[in-house]
């Protein structure tokens, strides 16, 4: 990091140091110090920042006074290190829009309050159940809510275990069902639960998930009460956001004219958020460009299978070939190629999109993939790669062999990931690797040894991945093993060309 030692609180971005920013740069144009809390967040993290975060510092700017009421409290779920240099200034933090030639940098205001949950004295559960909460948003990512791969409550899952007696639960779903429950009992008006996380029917499914909690922990009347009176809208979000570089705090020190920002996020400019549209207040986020609908599910497919199922691609391939990014792995002359056909051949299954508007949906994801000031490292976009798989990658791939269609660059990806597990467990793989299910897959890839057929059969006969076995399973083991086979014996490079060919 370009700092080192503590920054004097008169150089650090704060409610009072806002004056002293250029003008060159935009500053929230409402009263920061006057905002109430209508909003309380779970998984505070830089696609929280960049996208709920700055769409309500848009809806607040729009509405004036009246937006006053839609300020955020933030829970970081993981750690205090965010929150705690959040609250170090007053919330605000620098948005970085990265295009290809250049960066345009805006102070983005709304949040009230940052705190890491496990530290908290209030509590999630009394913080979402406070009468002016009229919102509750989540990005805690797919592997946060500890699901099977058919979508409900995983109930061996220890985290989830672990909550069911917790006074204080730590899981999103237990904090929501805890909170909730505060809520009947106090017998005020429920907030709505907006999920924010790439899964599909993701209103449907935390609801669920809810409600399976509080089966579990022996409360029915609950669940029924909260499928009958809570509201969890479907939304669909989009937009590129990498972890933090060092970079990002030199633009940022530099744009806002030598006052110092240690928690700015970049992104690119591209935003979606496409909400199932429901009665209740909420923000004016319109004003960012947030669309509501009565029908989430075109967007929601498209985004999942053609944005994020391609990501994996670009990340197991690329990490394979040597690249470090995803857009050298998107500007690769031949991961490239395999990562437009994939996307428009493969992964547009299921998506109720005009041939056209696929095409220009495929062109823009491969402009938006190949911007080289994204710096979205492999490791990150790779992670979590078992909890991703199955709507990302099976379920298209499913719907493909039903009708005959092809499924070679699926089966390409699932092999790339597989060789990923490998490497790692050979540690080979210079990369961090996360996946809630490390060590089970590392231990598949360590018993089978060299026997690719068998590692392939025992990556498919995870249900819990891949789902209920594939049509034509042994076709499906026979592809990947002999994927895997050829990596093991020859440069990555080389398979690939061959498979594009
Ligand atoms: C990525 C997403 O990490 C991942 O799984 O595919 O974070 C992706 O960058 C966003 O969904 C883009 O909107």
């Amino acid at each position: 990091m370009p700092l080192s030692g503590p920054v004097s609180a008169s150089r650090l971005l704060s409610r009072a140091t806002l004056r002293d920013i250029p003008d060159t740069v935009r500053i929230p144009p409402f009263d920061v110090g006057a905002l109430r809390t209508g909003i309380v967040h779970l998984g505070c993290g830089n696609f929280h920042r960049a996208h709920q975060v700055a769409a309500t510092h848009a809806a607040i700017a729009a509405e004036g006074e009246a937006g006053l009421k839609w300020g955020i409290a933030s829970a970081g779920m993981r750690s205090a290190d965010l929150t705690d240099r959040l609250t170090a200034q007053d919330g605000l933090f620098t948005l970085l829009h990265r295009e290809p030639d250049r960066t345009d940098a805006v102070v983005i205001g709304g949040l009230t309050d940052t705190f890491f949950a496990g530290q908290d004295e209030i509590g999630l559960p009394a913080r979402i159940a406070a009468p002016q909460t009229r919102i509750v948003t989540l990005t805690v990512t797919t592997s946060g809510y500890y699901l099977t791969a058919d979508g409900r409550l995983d109930p061996e899952n220890p985290a989830i275990r672990a909550d069911l007696g917790a006074r204080r639960p730590r899981s999103a779903v237990g904090a929501l069902a805890k909170g909730l429950a505060l809520v009947r009992a106090q017998e005020t008006t429920p907030p709505t639960i907006l999920c924010c996380d790439n899964l599909p029917h993701n209103g449907a499914v935390l609801m669920q998930a809810v409600c399976d909690f509080a089966r579990l922990g022996g409360d029915d009347g609950l669940a029924d009460w909260i499928a009958q009176t809570v509201r969890f809208p479907t939304t669909m979000v989009d937009r590129i956001v990498p972890a933090t570089k060092p970079e990002e705090l030199t633009d940022a020190r530099t744009a806002l004219g030598g006052i110092v920002d240690l928690a700015p996020v970049a992104s690119e400019p591209w935003f979606q958020w496409v909400i199932e549209d429901f009665d209740g207040p909420r923000p004016l986020w319109e004003a960012a460009g947030a669309r509501f609908v009565a029908d989430v599910t075109p967007f929601e497919t498209a985004k999942l299978r053609m944005l994020n199922g391609t990501h994996m691609l670009l990340a197991y391939a690329g990490a394979l070939a040597g690249c470090d990014t995803v857009a050298e792995a998107a500007n690769h002359p031949v991961i490239g190629p395999i990562t437009g056909r994939f996307m428009r051949r493969e992964q547009s299954i299921g998506v109720a999109f005009s041939p056209e508007a696929l095409d220009t949906y495929t062109h823009d994801l491969m402009v938006r993939f190949r911007n080289p000031s994204i710096v979205h490292r492999m490791g990150r976009i790779g992670r979590n790669g078992s909890a991703k798989m199955a709507s990302r990658v099976v379920e298209p791939m499913r719907e493909n062999l039903a009708v005959g269609r092809p499924v070679t660059d699926a089966t390409f990806l699932i092999a790339c990931w597989i060789r990923w597990l490998i490497l790692h467990e050979r540690d080979a793989l210079d990369l961090p690797l996360e996946d809630p299910r490390l060590a089970r897959l590392c231990a598949i890839c360590a018993d089978a040894r060299d026997d690719h057929v068998a590692q392939a059969e025992a990556f498919l006969a995870m249900e819990e991945v891949f789902g209920p076995p594939l049509p034509d399973h042994t076709t499906r083991v026979q592809d990947i093993a002999s994927l895997l086979q050829a990596m093991a014996h020859e440069p990555a490079n080389t398979v690939f060309a061959r498979h594009l060919a």
